[in-house]
């Protein structure tokens, strides 16, 4: 049965949710794939397609991202794309198989014109019948409504990892910048889309501790995307061990655990992953991915690949 909105839940403890993750491996799957059986139909998932519409030159230093202006990751900046042409991308992605759009951008919000631009982008992508998301950094209250207004479904906006680890990832804005952006994206009625990376050298602690706060929030993000760190050289965080596999998915299971009707997305980093990796991230309750060779500018798993893998397991695109 599914669970109705009064059985979710918002108010885990860390003590349970690090039990969550203490279970025997076997035991967790079976728990994890058990609710989101229950929940959605697990041989669908959910295709989303990203565009960088803003790319480098990002004032922001957040310590994995090679978008940042503090690190010399090579990355070419760009200008701010014509509407035309991000328009355009999302008929292409349409055509594709994908179902949403998510125009991304590298700032630490949206200012002046380039904001007026992005609105115009929204719009031009919701006329062609596609789900719109974006992720232009932080925004006050006036501006996310006016996403919304412009036709924006989805606001992704990541908390990356748990409140104590923060401070090591990032240092030009706090968690609760992050956590007042994504309080005034719920206020105006937009979709959240909030999850974070794995892989920043944080412990299952530190994972508990994020996966906790997005599901103690006063409704759980509507899609929750796990990334997996890709390092990238010329950023602090080149050199990260490569998580355990293992404690990847786990972090998946425990996410279909606590946010039983969320759309839990395996997201950066599946180009890394084997295809049996993936396959068991699916069975632990992941339904969601990104498709497409780019992701904003880092290489995603290519098209052809995910087509069979998919093809294989059963799976197609919601
Ligand atoms: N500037 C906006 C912001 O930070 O909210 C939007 C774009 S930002 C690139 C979107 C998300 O991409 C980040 O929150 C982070 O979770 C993810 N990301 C960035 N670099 C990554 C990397 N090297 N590996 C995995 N995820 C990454
Ligand atoms: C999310 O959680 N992952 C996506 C999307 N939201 C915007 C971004 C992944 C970025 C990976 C590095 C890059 O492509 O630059
Ligand atoms: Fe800028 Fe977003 Fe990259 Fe941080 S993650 S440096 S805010 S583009």
């Amino acid at each position: 049965m599914a669970a109705s909105d009064q059985e979710l839940r918002h108010d885990w403890t860390q003590d349970e949710v690090e039990a969550l993750f203490a279970l025997p491996f076997n035991d967790l799957l079976f728990r994890s794939h058990t609710i989101h059986r229950a929940n959605f139909d697990p041989n669908r998932i959910q295709v989303s397609r990203l565009i960088s519409i803003k790319t480098g030159a990002c004032p922001e230093d957040c310590s994995y991202c090679p978008q940042s202006a503090h690190y010399a990751s090579g990355l070419e900046k760009e200008k701010l794309l014509a509407v035309e042409e991000v328009v355009a991308a999302a008929a292409k992605a349409k055509e594709d198989g994908a179902s949403r759009f998510c125009m991304g951008a590298a700032w630490r919000g949206p200012k002046g014109d380039d904001f007026e631009v992005a609105v115009a982008m929204i719009e031009g992508v919701k006329a062609l019948g596609m789900e719109t998301c974006a992720t232009f950094g932080l925004l006050d209250k006036w501006q996310a409504s006016r996403l919304k207004d412009a036709g924006l479904d989805y606001y992704n906006h990541n908390i990356d990892t748990s409140p104590e680890h923060y401070p090591e990832v990032i240092s030009t804005r706090t968690f609760q910048d992050r956590l007042d952006t994504l309080e005034v994206v719920r206020d105006v009625g937009l979709h959240v889309c909030s999850g974070g990376i794995i892989g920043l050298g944080e412990g299952r602690t530190d994972r508990a501790r994020m996966l906790m706060t997005l599901a103690n929030m006063p409704k759980h993000p509507d899609s929750v995307p796990i990334n997996l760190l890709i390092p990238i050289q010329g950023t602090p965080l080149a050199d990260s061990p490569r998580p355990d596999s293992f404690d990847f998915i786990r972090t998946i299971a425990v996410a279909r655990i606590i946010m039983p009707r969320s759309f839990v997305r395996l997201s950066a980093g599946r180009e890394g992953m084997s295809e049996e990796m993936q396959a068991l991230c699916f069975f632990a309750g992941a339904n969601s991915v990104f498709c497409g060779e780019k992701l904003l500018t880092a290489r995603n798993a290519a098209p052809n690949q995910d087509k069979s893998l998919f093809g294989r397991l059963g799976l197609s695109p919601m």
